[in-house]
């Protein structure tokens, strides 16, 4: 559920991304930050083993517009893929807003692309919510290198819901914004409508419904010319329930912060 701030006006949109291990969770937040202007991201907080395989998990806070008078942020954050790190993802996925289910294109890798995506239906269940009532969606990564399993395949294995697909190869940075864009466009709507309870503003009477209704919907992120060097935050690893807490409390720095 989305964090908000009435005194500052500030909203976090929580959005993960998931999947199995080494499927490029991390180098897509890690191009986003370095896509983004520092006015509109914060710092990329990481928790690694020391064979840099996320431990816990990686957080950047961006920031993404507005919502009436509310500046939005969103929390991207990565769980650890590898299998034994299921209490992990499990907390993390607490409160998430939207999902973003990162598959490894490689054939060999078909298996462990369906444990993880049952493993994100269970892991949800927990926190009861349905994998079927959370924005989600779908990016088929490493589609630059060989033997690949098809699109169409990952679509009736994965998504017979027919929800948005993006086939990207984040370590060239080709689909990660997008993604970003298209995790945006599903999730900004719900969050909306549960905090405002489906107030929408009225259109001004020259603008047609649809239209504000996608100008509010199309997130526009500030990026930037030239790409920024990563300056990481690292963390040690502490306590399962401290680590909750730190997330929670980045949360509020971020969002506590007043307007500019
Ligand atoms: N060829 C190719 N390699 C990629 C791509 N995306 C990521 N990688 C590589 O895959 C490896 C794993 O990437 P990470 O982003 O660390 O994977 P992860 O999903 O965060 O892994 P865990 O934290 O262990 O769950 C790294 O060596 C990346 O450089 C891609 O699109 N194409
Ligand atoms: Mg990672």
């Amino acid at each position: 559920m989305a964090f908000i701030n009435y005194t500052t006006k500030n909203l976090a949109i929580k959005i993960i991304y998931y999947g199995p291990g080494l499927s490029g969770k991390t180098t897509n937040i890690r191009h986003v930050y370095k896509m983004l202007d520092s006015s509109s991201r914060g710092d990329l907080i990481c928790l690694e083993t020391d064979t840099e395989r996320t431990f816990f998990f990686d957080l950047l806070p961006i920031k993404a517009g507005q919502i009436s008078d509310f500046e939005i942020h969103f929390q991207l954050m990565t769980v650890p893929g590898q299998v034994f790190y299921e209490a992990s993802r499990r907390s993390v996925l607490k409160g998430a807003d939207g999902i973003v289910f990162v598959a490894d294109s490689q054939v060999p890798l078909l298996d462990a692309n369906l444990e993880s995506f049952d493993g994100l239906r269970k892991n949800l269940l927990q926190h009861n919510v349905d994998l079927n009532s959370i924005p989600l969606v779908f990016q088929y990564n490493k589609r630059d290198l060989d033997n690949l399993i098809p699109v169409e395949t990952f679509n009736n294995l994965l998504n017979p819901r027919k929800l948005p697909y993006i086939e990207s190869s984040a370590i060239n940075g080709v689909g990660v914004v997008e993604t970003l864009k298209e995790i945006s466009k599903q999730t900004v709507p719900v969050v909306k409508e549960n905090i405002f309870g489906g107030k929408r503003e009225e259109p001004k009477k020259e603008e047609k419904k649809e239209e504000k209704q996608a100008r509010d919907e199309e997130i526009e992120f500030v990026t930037r010319d030239r790409i920024s060097p990563i300056q990481f935050v690292k963390m040690k690893f502490k306590s399962q329930e401290d680590i909750e807490k730190e997330i929670e409390k980045l949360t509020r720095e971020f969002t506590g912060k007043s307007k500019h």
